[in-house]
C-alpha cells in the first residue's frame, strides 16, 4: 500500500516503543528522529544509561502523529520498560550491529510477544561501526531469532545514529507499518495507565499515560483505580500541547482536580467511572516461555504487569500442578493487591527473585473468584476465554440469580454495552434469553427454573391442604426467598398469572384448571359459625370463644370464609358475617338520609349494641369507607350507597 495515498493519514495516530539490550543506541535514535533527548534524569545523564520511560513525538513523512516511548535496556529495568510498552501499536526493536543478539533483545522481545503488540521493525544500530560482512551475519542472526514469531517478516533497517544512514527508508518503513494499522475505538470508555506522575505549577498533579481507549476531555470526570476515587481533568495536553480532546492512541498528559500528587502512582488506571472494576483474582490463560529452564511449578510467587502497574502475586495452575516450557494453561492469579483488568488485557509474569521473564498471556475474567485445580467449571472458563459472545452471555446469565441489567452484563463480559444490547436481542429471539422485567434480561434455563419452583410449591401446599384454597403469596414468596430472588421470584410469578397457569384469589394461591370445593364438613362447620354469630345480633361472640370451640378446624373454617368473603375480621376481637354488615350497611344508609349526623351514642342505638362492639364497628365502617369522622360523629361515607367493599362474594365456591 501506497502510504502517500491514505487521504486520512494526518488525523492517524499511534504509540510506538523502542526495545533492546543497554547500549544498543535506542536513545541516540529516538535523538537523531525527533531532536529529543529522553534521558531526562540527572542519574540518566550521569551513567549515559537510560533508567526509566522517555518520550518524543514525531510526525511522519506522511503526516503520522506518533509518540515514541523510549525504554531502559538494563535487565535491572525492565520492570520500567514493561510499564511503557503495554498498548504500543508498533515496537522498534534495536540492536546494535556491533555487538549483535543479546540477552534483553531476547527478553524485550519475549516481552513484545506475549504482550500481543501487533507490528515491528528490527533497527540494526551503530552500522558505522561494523564491515558489511559482519553486518550480514548479525542479521541472519537477526532472522533467526524472529523465525516462527509474529515478527518473522518484520522489515530489518540498517542504521547509524551517528551518521544518519537509513534514516529516510526506517522513517517511510514506519509508514508503511502504520498505514496498515487500524484506528483504535474512541467509542469505548476510556482507560488510561499512568505510567507518570508529577506536579506542575499552577495546574496541580499531573498524570500521563498512552490512553488505550476512548476518549478524554477537558472537564471530564474520571475514576482512579484500583482506588476507586474520582478525578475531574482540568486539562489535556497530547506532545505538550493543550488540545480540548485526546483520543485513543495518543500519548496524554492529564491535570487532575482533587488528587494529591501522593494519592496517585504508576501502575493507577484513570477509566470512565465504573467501567471497570479492581479484583485481586484473575483468571487467566498463561503459557510459559519456550527457553525458560524449567517447569513452572503452581503457586509460586510472581510479578504481574498489566498496564503500567507491577503486582506481587502467586500464579496458580489450574489444569495440573506444573507447566512445561512453552505450553499454555488456564491458571488463576492471586495478587496481593488489586489489578484493574479487563477480558483479553494482555499480561507479562516475572519471576519473584531474580526478576526475569517468565511468560504471559491474557485475562479471561477480570475479577474472579478463588477456584481449585482441577475444579468443576473449568470448561466454562474454556467458554469464557473463547466462545462468541452469544456463548459467553448466555454463560453469565444463567449465573444470575435476578435479572440482569444491559450494563452489568457489558462489564461481566468486558464488552461494550451496543455489542451485548445486540446479543441479547438474538439469544431472546432463539429463545436462549428473555427480558422479564423492562432491560433486565435473564437466561431461559433460570425463568423456567423460577417458574418451575412456583409451581411446584403451589402445587405441593394444594395437595397437603385440600381443605385450603391454596398457599397465600407472602408464604410462597418467604418460603422460596432462598433460591428466588424477590425481583425475580415477582416478574415468574406474575407471568404464571398472566398466562393463567396460576389463579389468585384475595392473597391466595392455586393451580389454574383444577376446580376447588371446599370439604362439606368445612363449608357445614362455616355455616353453623355464620348461624351463631347471626343469632347474637352484631353483639357477636368473641373470635376465642368460638375458634375455641371449632378447635383445630378453626383456621380452615377461617380461611374459608375469609376466601368466600362471607366472614369479616373487623378487630382483634370480633369477626362478622358478610350478611350481617351487609345489614348494618343497608341501615346506616337509610338513617343517614333522615339525619346526616350520627353519634357513637346514635349508633350504638341503631345497631342495638354497647360501646364495646360500637365503637370497633364504627372504626371498620370508616376503614371501609361507609362512615367518616366529623369530630366525635359520623357523616356518611362515599362508599356507603354503592353497596361497599364488603358486600359478600357469591355462595358457591368456584
Ligand atoms: N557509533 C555509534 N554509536 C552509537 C550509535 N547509536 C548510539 N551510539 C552510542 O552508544 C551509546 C549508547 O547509546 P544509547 O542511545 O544511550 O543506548 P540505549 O539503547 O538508549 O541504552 P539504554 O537506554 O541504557 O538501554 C552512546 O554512547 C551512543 O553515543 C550509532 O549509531 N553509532
Ligand atoms: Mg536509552
Amino acid at each position: 500500500m501506497n502510504p502517500g495515498s491514505t487521504p486520512t493519514a494526518s488525523s492517524r495516530l499511534a504509540v510506538i516503543g523502542t526495545a533492546g539490550h543497554i547500549d544498543h543506541g535506542k536513545t541516540a535514535m529516538v535523538r537523531r528522529l525527533t531532536g529529543h533527548d529522553t534521558d531526562r534524569l540527572p542519574e540518566e545523564k550521569k551513567r549515559g544509561i537510560s533508567i526509566d520511560l522517555g518520550f518524543a513525538p514525531l510526525v511522519t513523512p506522511v503526516g503520522v502523529q506518533v509518540g515514541i516511548v523510549d525504554v531502559p535496556g538494563h535487565e535491572r529495568f525492565v520492570k520500567n520498560m514493561l510499564s511503557g510498552v503495554g498498548g504500543i501499536d508498533l515496537v522498534l526493536l534495536l540492536i546494535a550491529a556491533d555487538e549483535g543478539v543479546m540477552p534483553q533483545t531476547r527478553e524485550h522481545l519475549a516481552i513484545v510477544k506475549l504482550l500481543g503488540i501487533p507490528r515491528g521493525i528490527v533497527v540494526l544500530t551503530k552500522c558505522d561501526l561494523v564491515e558489511r560482512e559482519w553486518l550480514e551475519m548479525v542479521k541472519r542472526d537477526a532472522r533467526a531469532l524472529l523465525a516462527g514469531t509474529a515478527f518473522a517478516a518484520a522489515p530489518i533497517v540498517e542504521f547509524s545514529a551517528v551518521t544518519g544512514q537509513g534514516q529516510g527508508e526506517l522513517l517511510a518503513e514506519l509508514d508503511r507499518q502504520l498505514a496498515e494499522l487500524e484506528n483504535r475505538s474512541t467509542d469505548e470508555p476510556p482507560r488510561l495507565p499512568v505510567d507518570r506522575v508529577f506536579t506542575v505549577e499552577g495546574f496541580g498533579t499531573v498524570v500521563t499515560g498512552t490512553l488505550w481507549r476512548g476518549r478524554v476531555r477537558t472537564g471530564n470526570t474520571l475514576e482512579q483505580l484500583p482506588a476507586e476515587r474520582a478525578a475531574r481533568v482540568r486539562r489535556v495536553q497530547v506532545h505538550g500541547a493543550t488540545v480540548e480532546e485526546a483520543r485513543a492512541g495518543q500519548r496524554t498528559a492529564l491535570a487532575l482536580h482533587g488528587l494529591e500528587r501522593d494519592q496517585i502512582e504508576r501502575g493507577d488506571w484513570l477509566v470512565a467511572p465504573g467501567s471497570l472494576r479492581p479484583g485481586s483474582v484473575l483468571d487467566v490463560r498463561f503459557e510459559l516461555l519456550p527457553d525458560y529452564p524449567r517447569e513452572w511449578v503452581s503457586n509460586q510467587r510472581m510479578r504481574f504487569h498489566l498496564g503500567a502497574s507491577e503486582i506481587i502475586g502467586r500464579l496458580a495452575l489450574l489444569e495440573g500442578t506444573a507447566l512445561r516450557p512453552g505450553q499454555s494453561a488456564l491458571a488463576q492469579v492471586r495478587l496481593e493487591r488489586p489489578a484493574v483488568a479487563a477480558r483479553g488485557d494482555r499480561f507479562v509474569i516475572r519471576s519473584y527473585s531474580p526478576s526475569r521473564t517468565v511468560g504471559g498471556g491474557s485475562v479471561i475474567e477480570p475479577v474472579a473468584v478463588r477456584r481449585r485445580r482441577q475444579a468443576p467449571g473449568l470448561d466454562q472458563l474454556a467458554v469464557h476465554e473463547s466462545g462468541s459472545l452469544e456463548a459467553r452471555l448466555l454463560q453469565r446469565l444463567e449465573k444470575e440469580t435476578k435479572p440482569a441489567s444491559t450494563a452489568s452484563l457489558a462489564q461481566a463480559v468486558s464488552e461494550s454495552e451496543a455489542a451485548v444490547a445486540g446479543a441479547l436481542d438474538r439469544l431472546g429471539a432463539s429463545g436462549h434469553a428473555l427480558a422479564p422485567l423492562p432491560g433486565r434480561w435473564l437466561g431461559a434455563t433460570r425463568w423456567h427454573g423460577a417458574r418451575e419452583a412456583i409451581e411446584r410449591e403451589v402445587r405441593d401446599y394444594a395437595a397437603r391442604y385440600p381443605a385450603r384454597y391454596g398457599i397465600s403469596k407472602g408464604d410462597l414468596k418467604s418460603g422460596l426467598k432462598a433460591s428466588l430472588d424477590a425481583s425475580l421470584f415477582d416478574a415468574a410469578f406474575d407471568a404464571l398469572l398472566a398466562e393463567r397457569a396460576l389463579e389468585l384469589r384475595g392473597e391466595r394461591v392455586r393451580p389454574a384448571g383444577e376446580p376447588w370445593q371446599p370439604p362439606a364438613e368445612t363449608m357445614a362447620a362455616l355455616e353453623r359459625l355464620e348461624a351463631e354469630l347471626e343469632s347474637a345480633g352484631l353483639a357477636v361472640p368473641d373470635s376465642a370463644t368460638w375458634q375455641a370451640t371449632l378447635g383445630n378446624t378453626a383456621a380452615e373454617v377461617v380461611a374459608l370464609g375469609s376466601l368466600l368473603g362471607r366472614l369479616v375480621r373487623v378487630s382483634q376481637e370480633f369477626t362478622y358475617t358478610a350478611r350481617q354488615l351487609e345489614a348494618l350497611r343497608a341501615k346506616l344508609a337509610a338513617r343517614f338520609t333522615k339525619q346526616p349526623v350520627l353519634s357513637v351514642a346514635d349508633f350504638k342505638d341503631l345497631a342495638s349494641v354497647s360501646r364495646k362492639y360500637a365503637v370497633p364497628l364504627l372504626e371498620h365502617c370508616d376503614r371501609v369507607g361507609w362512615t367518616v369522622r366529623a369530630g366525635d360523629a359520623r357523616k356518611a361515607g362515599a362508599k356507603l350507597a354503592a353497596a361497599g367493599a364488603q358486600e359478600p362474594k357469591s355462595g358457591g365456591a368456584t
